[in-house]
């Protein structure tokens, strides 16, 4: 199978600017105000993240990592002459430590399709990539993995991974629906992986989502930026307060930010101004965290088998095996 290298496909075009400015100004005129978390991640917001997977508060991303180097080596041997295909690939660290552990004379056999919304993090994971294992293709795909699964390769074996609990991000009801879809596009033998944070001590979930150097205050405040470049507003970041605390109802880490005093801001977009006022809260994320009758529920939801659910000895951190 031959493929062509060197390139991204661009299907973000497909989605719309006019898409996303009302989406982002109908959240912030919305009684209770949100802005969706696929925004935090402009260059600096990428960057910013990447900062925080190294925290010592923020476990998630090297456990995972450690739970990926200790696959068992019969998973591995698997993976021959398929298409890997990453949602939302954030930078290439945990793909990479699944490479590594392939055979280097199975690697020309591999095609590798990172897809994500950030052009920044699908040419930095392309470029890393390529440095780190020449041998394999590499195509990337600018696209909202959540709406657009008929962008997915299809001509061969496939294995999906959505590492980092990226599905986190969605809703109870959204994470039953993706796992639907990915059910009903995958084929017999097609595989899915999910890093998935489990529900654990409140103070260790909240110390992830506050640390000390503030560096997950200035990822949430960046997204303000994110948004006056999109809707051409004049959010001051300044104005507002970092708020992260988890919702025992809901099992999720919120961050919200918090108005320290009553603001308006206003966007080309729009005539009128967007009022907020001294203490009300931009809801910026949900992360949800998981119990494991979540992970076999989300299989049986989705028609796939659940072969295996890797945790650290802790179990802070799980990644499920799905098999179609
Ligand atoms: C990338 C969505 C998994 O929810 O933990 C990190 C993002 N937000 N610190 C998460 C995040 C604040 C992260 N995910």
């Amino acid at each position: 199978l031959e493929l062509p290298i060197d390139d991204i496909d661009n299907h973000l075009t497909e989605i719309g600017f006019d898409t996303t400015v009302s989406e982002i100004i109908a959240g912030l005129t919305a009684n209770a105000k949100y802005i969706q978390s696929k925004y935090f991640y402009d260059k600096i917001g990428s960057a910013l993240f990447e900062k925080i997977t190294s925290l010592n508060e923020y476990y998630p991303s090297r456990t995972e990592k450690a739970i990926i180097s200790q696959l068992p080596p019969e998973l591995i041997e698997d993976l021959v002459d398929i298409d890997i295909i990453e949602l939302g690939c954030g930078d290439h660290s945990k793909i990479s430590l699944l490479m590594r552990r392939i055979p280097a004379e199975t690697v020309p056999g591999l095609r590798y399709f990172p897809i994500d919304i950030s052009r920044t993090a699908l040419e930095q994971s392309i470029e890393d990539l390529r440095d780190l294992f020449p041998a394999l293709k590499v195509k990337g795909i600018l696209a909202d993995y959540v709406h657009q699964m008929h962008l997915f390769p299809e001509e061969r074996k496939r294995l999906f991974c959505f590492f980092g609990s990226t599905i986190g991000n969605l809703s109870r009801e959204e994470t039953l629906d993706f796992m639907q879809n990915m059910g009903a596009i995958m084929n017999t033998g097609d595989m899915l992986f999910v890093g998935m944070d489990r529900v654990k001590n409140i103070a260790l979930l909240e110390k992830a989502y506050n640390d000390d150097q503030l560096i997950t205050a200035m990822f949430n405040k960046n997204i303000l930026r994110v948004i006056n470049g999109l809707i051409k507003s004049d959010f001051n970041p300044d104005n507002f307060e970092h708020r992260a605390f988890y919702n025992a109802a809901f099992n999720r880490i919120e961050m919200h930010l918090e108005a320290t005093d009553n603001i308006s801001v206003k966007s080309a977009f729009i005539p009128e101004l967007i009022r907020i006022k001294k203490g009300e809260t931009i809801h910026t994320e949900n992360s949800h965290k998981f119990e494991k009758a979540d992970i076999l529920r989300m299989g049986q939801h989705a028609g796939l088998a659940i072969k295996n659910i890797y945790s650290d000895e802790n179990e802070l951190f799980s990644l499920a095996h799905y098999q179609k």
